[in-house]
């Protein structure tokens, strides 16, 4: 089982124990004999499973085991001790046993709450919270059935109430507010230079296109979704310039992948204004790594990119060789880009698949037909990749895949989540039952090529509730913040950077620094055993911890954020900043 399937498994239990509790109580109040000790028997097997799964969660080296054992491990106990003589010696009334039950019931749901909606990282104010709302519900419940207390339980409820409040409030404040990274570098352009110059010009604007026989609204660069498809030798300065039709909302550019100069990234608010309506921005930067990357606007990026402003930036390393193919995957209204396309491809020719996700999820491609090697990955050659049979890739979004193989003079096809989408004739394959690949074990491994870490980071990624301009969300948050209350990074020019990265929620979270590709370390504790892996776009998993490095040589303030859009814009979205 994995981590996130674990975790998955826990809440399940957790939930099906309060429930039944809370029934129970409910059931024991209204004197309904057999429900109220059948429902309890019930949560008091669910409560004690739940010592399985977080067993295993800690044998799997799942970071927060402690905090379950601390938080959720002492009330459940508390349910079961209260709750499990009472019922045993609940021969007279049953109603007798009602407000133990609804104690251990108010106890599961308070653990439960903290683990869900406050998040990380935990507290002893949390914990405090907790009980204090577990007493006091307690106490009005058993009020409210009539069995009054007396007077010094009453008093001893409310001070132990009163006191964990008062305590809780305290600790669980908000810390010191963190200094917004400074704006005000200049939105200088690379300077002009006489190598050779592609200029481009991309407008964007708002536009009907037509996907699987339906016309749907979009937002388009050229009135085409994907944009128009940017390719460079490497050694050219790329010149794009940026207009803006009639996106109210601005729109910029980013570079994804390609870790052009600050002033040229595009990220509104820290390396430029969006450009509004009528205004232009140039872009200009030389393009001196080959690979395959693509463009995006950056600003409301989530609506921005769903809607169609996104467009492929390949650069090669020199004149173009055999058949080079892109194939930017994307969701438009609801229907898959691009549509299936079938060519006749001679026997040997070589063939490159450039694999680019463009969604806010993983997508998973299968190439049927022929042998293939992993050539590079989000922009960087593989060391030593072999070739592989009937295997899948998985890529996270923002992420892409470099297939190569020689075409054989039978047909291959490329399925992405099992739909056809290139092909060199038919093929009837069913890819879903196929292996995935492990990119870190793939390919031939190389020493570090530092000796040292000068800076350690933790990002620990999960979900909580947030304030933001006063309104309560249910934010993506970092280290327990959200955007933007996320401390930033902050480095030195020449640090050896290393991010641990934990994701202690429910779902998959693409990683992506801007600027910088960082060298896979580890992941869940295991180096990295394949080809140096330098990537800028990763999935860390439920449960999973990665351990990334960088060399920081690119001075600037970076965007450092979820690429899963709808996480950055809700709150998954921070910076890391030269000193
Ligand atoms: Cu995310």
């Amino acid at each position: 089982m994995t981590t996130g399937s674990l975790l998955a498994a826990d809440l399940v239990i957790a939930v099906l124990a309060t429930a039944g509790w809370l029934g129970g109580g409910a059931a024991s109040a209204a004197r309904r004999r057999p429900l109220a000790l059948g429902l309890a028997a019930f949560a008091l097997l669910a409560t004690l499973a739940r010592a399985i799964t977080i067993t295993a969660l800690a044998r799997a080296g799942w970071w927060f085991a402690a905090e379950k054992v601390l938080i959720a491990a002492p009330l459940s106990l508390a349910a079961v001790a209260v709750a499990g003589p009472r019922l045993l010696r609940a021969a007279g009334d049953i109603r007798s046993v009602a407000v133990p039950l609804l104690f251990a019931g108010y106890a599961t749901s308070g653990a439960l709450l903290v683990t869900v909606l406050h998040g990380y990282p935990a507290s002893a104010g949390t914990g405090l919270l907790a009980v204090a709302g577990v007493v006091a519900a307690t106490a009005v419940s058993w009020r409210a059935l009539g069995a009054r207390p007396s007077r010094t339980v009453s008093r001893a409820t409310l001070a132990v109430a009163v006191a964990a409040l008062v305590t809780g409030t305290g600790l669980t404040a908000a810390p010191d507010g963190v200094p917004a990274a400074p704006h005000d570098h200049g939105y200088r352009d690379a300077r002009t230079v006489d190598e050779p110059t592609r200029r481009f010009t991309l407008t964007a604007g708002t536009a009907t296109v037509r996907v699987s026989g339906r016309d749907v609204a979009a937002w388009a660069f050229n009135a085409q979704v994907p944009g128009p498809e940017l390719t460079a030798v490497v050694g050219d300065v790329v010149e794009v310039t940026l207009r803006n039709r009639d996106i109210e909302r601005g729109v910029t550019l980013h570079w994804h992948g390609y870790d052009v100069p600050n002033s040229q990234d595009g990220v509104p608010g820290v390396t430029q204004a969006a450009v509004l309506p009528g205004q232009e921005f140039v872009y200009r930067f030389r393009a001196d790594q080959a690979g395959t990357y693509w463009y995006h606007t950056h600003s409301v990026s989530d609506v921005g990119v769903r809607m169609g402003l996104y467009g492929v930036l390949v650069v090669r390393p020199g004149p173009m060789t055999g058949l080079d193919v892109t194939v930017p995957v994307h969701t438009l209204a609801g229907r898959p880009l691009p549509a299936p396309r079938t060519e006749r491809v001679e026997a040997g020719t070589p063939v490159r698949l450039r694999l680019i996700n463009t969604d806010s999820t993983t997508h998973r491609y299968a190439l049927a037909g022929t042998a293939f090697r992993v050539a590079a990955i989000d922009g960087f050659d593989l060391r030593g990749p072999t070739p592989l049979v009937d295997t899948a890739v998985l890529i996270p979004a923002g992420g892409r895949y470099d297939l190569a193989f020689d075409a054989p003079a039978t047909p291959v096809a490329l399925f992405v989540d099992g739909r056809a989408l290139y092909s060199t004739g038919p093929v009837s394959t069913a890819t879903g039952a196929w292996p995935v690949l492990d990119p870190l074990s793939y390919g031939v491994a190389s020493p570090a090529p530092w000796p040292r870490i000068d800076r350690e980071f933790t990002l620990v990624l999960d979900r909580g509730l947030d304030l933001h301009e006063l309104l309560p969300r249910y934010a993506h948050t970092v280290n327990g913040a959200a955007d933007p209350d996320i401390p930033p990074q902050v480095v030195r020019l020449g640090d050896i950077v290393r991010f641990t990265i934990v994701n202690r929620s429910q779902i998959v979270h693409p990683w992506h620094l801007h600027g910088h590709h960082v060298l896979v370390l580890s992941r869940d504790g295991k180096p990295s055993a394949g080809s140096p892996l330098w990537l800028d776009s990763f999935d860390v998993r439920p449960g999973e911890v990665w351990e990334v490095a960088f060399r920081a040589d690119n001075p600037g303030v970076w965007a450092n954020h979820c690429h899963n859009l709808a996480h950055a814009d809700a709150g998954m979205t921070m910076h890391l900043m030269y000193s």
